[in-house]
């Protein structure tokens, strides 16, 4: 039952620390979703394939520095280079898994102290996801599961206040998910609000934009 061509495609992001399993839980659902016959594809941001996106990875690999408002401007900057894109494929009936999105962006600047609405401005305008799933997980659990790299935020003290900034933003229409919970029974429960979320905007949900 591929998405008739009139019926958009559903924007669903996923949030969350790093290490939450947003990346294993996106595929995993790009796949099942695949299978099912729907067109779907797996994105995140920041993109690192754009010419914002190259100053980005080299901000966050330590091979330059970048005042918190410039980077958290190119951050917003790399979702606004992909957005017009993004509104094509979901009207065109392609759903989105999007690995990170507007949410990390204020959540990450304003663990830095930065003015929350301030962080908020640049995203306006942006398309209104359809879905938030937040994978929920302590800093010092998502810390155990090893492999925190050289990256600039992967540090337990800077990710307590990641934590803190996201909770400021979360919204009752979000699903939070128990993110220490077993692979396969996370992916479980993203199946079912994901294929509720499919429905819904096959059937006309309207697309909106954010903070707006
Ligand atoms: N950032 C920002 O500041 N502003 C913005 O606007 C945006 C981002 C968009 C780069 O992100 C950084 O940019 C990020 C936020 C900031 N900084 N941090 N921290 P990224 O997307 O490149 O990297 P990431 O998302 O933070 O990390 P990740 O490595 O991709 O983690 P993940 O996707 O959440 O997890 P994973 O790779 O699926 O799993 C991690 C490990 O845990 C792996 O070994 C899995 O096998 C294991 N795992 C996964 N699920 C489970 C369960 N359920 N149980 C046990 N083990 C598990």
């Amino acid at each position: 039952n591929r998405l008739k061509s009139h019926s958009r495609g559903a924007l669903i992001v996923l949030e969350g620390l790093d290490r939450c399993g947003k990346t294993s839980q996106a595929s995993r659902l790009v796949s099942f979703l695949t299978g099912l016959g729907h067109a779907v594809e797996m994105w995140r941001f920041p993109d690192r394939t754009t010419v914002v996106g190259k100053m980005i990875s080299s901000y966050l690999s330590n091979r330059s520095h970048l005042d918190d408002r410039a980077i958290h401007l190119l951050f917003s900057a790399n979702r606004w280079e992909k957005r017009s894109l993004m509104e094509d494929k979901l009207r065109c009936g392609t759903t989105l898994i999007v690995d990170r999105y507007s949410y990390s962006g204020v959540a990450f600047s304003s663990a830095k102290e930065l003015d929350l609405l301030w962080c908020k401005t640049p995203e306006k305008g942006l398309l209104a996801p359809d879905l938030v799933v937040y994978l929920d997980i302590s800093p010092e659990k998502a810390a155990e599961r090893g492999g925190y790299g050289g990256e600039r935020y992967e540090q337990l003290e800077f990710q307590k206040k990641v934590a803190q900034s996201y909770h400021k933003l979360f919204d009752a229409s979000w699903k939070i998910v128990d993110a220490t919970l077993p692979i396969e029974e996370i992916e479980e429960q993203l199946r079912d609000v994901a294929l509720d979320c499919l429905v819904t905007c096959q059937k006309g949900k309207s697309l909106s934009q954010l903070w707006s």
